[in-house]
């Protein structure tokens, strides 16, 4: 199992598009381990994107990122990581596929509604980052063997 640091993005907040996106990720059978909203400080958004520091757009993304609240999730599952990637679509909203979340609801190469870690290094130090001691749980759903195939070694 991966757990995966997704971050609805603040254009998604104000579009009301909150709901929908999430539905996504819970329709495809991935669960919902952390949830919350909160206000990135600064320090936080430029340690998120140190990656990115020097490049033309990232004092503008460091500024979109804190201008308003973001809705934080730790979504796990299978391959979560790779999952919720295809499921965010490419980069760019203007050129991201249909059926794809950036695809099907914006627009926007710069506001493209939803981050989500790229690799398991990535989503280890993400969830640190974004998740404190005790903010995601453990728990266990009714649902699961319907949602996995349980009867071997490893859910499938
Ligand atoms: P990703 O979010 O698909 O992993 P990255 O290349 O890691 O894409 O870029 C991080 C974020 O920086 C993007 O989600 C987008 O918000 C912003 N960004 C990336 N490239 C550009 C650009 O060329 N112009 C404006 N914003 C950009
Ligand atoms: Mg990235």
């Amino acid at each position: 199992m991966q757990t995966t640091l997704i971050i609805l993005k603040p254009d998604a907040v104000q579009r009301g598009l909150m709901g929908r996106i999430l539905s996504r990720f819970e329709d495809k059978g991935l669960q919902i381990v952390g949830c919350k909203m909160i206000q990135i400080p600064q320090e936080m958004a430029e340690r998120h994107y140190s990656d990115h520091k020097g490049k033309p757009f990232y004092d503008g993304l460091v500024s979109f990122m804190t201008s308003s609240p973001v809705l934080v999730l730790a979504i796990r599952g299978v391959g979560a990581i790779a999952i919720c990637r295809k499921m965010m679509g490419a980069t760019f909203g203007s050129n991201a596929e249909g059926g794809t979340i950036r695809g099907d609801f914006g627009v926007s190469n710069s506001f493209n509604l939803i981050h989500g870690s790229d690799s398991p290094e990535a989503a280890s130090k993400e969830m640190e980052l974004f998740f404190g001691a005790g903010e995601v749980l453990d728990w266990e759903r009714a649902g699961e063997k319907w949602v996995y195939d349980l009867s071997g070694d490893e859910p499938e």
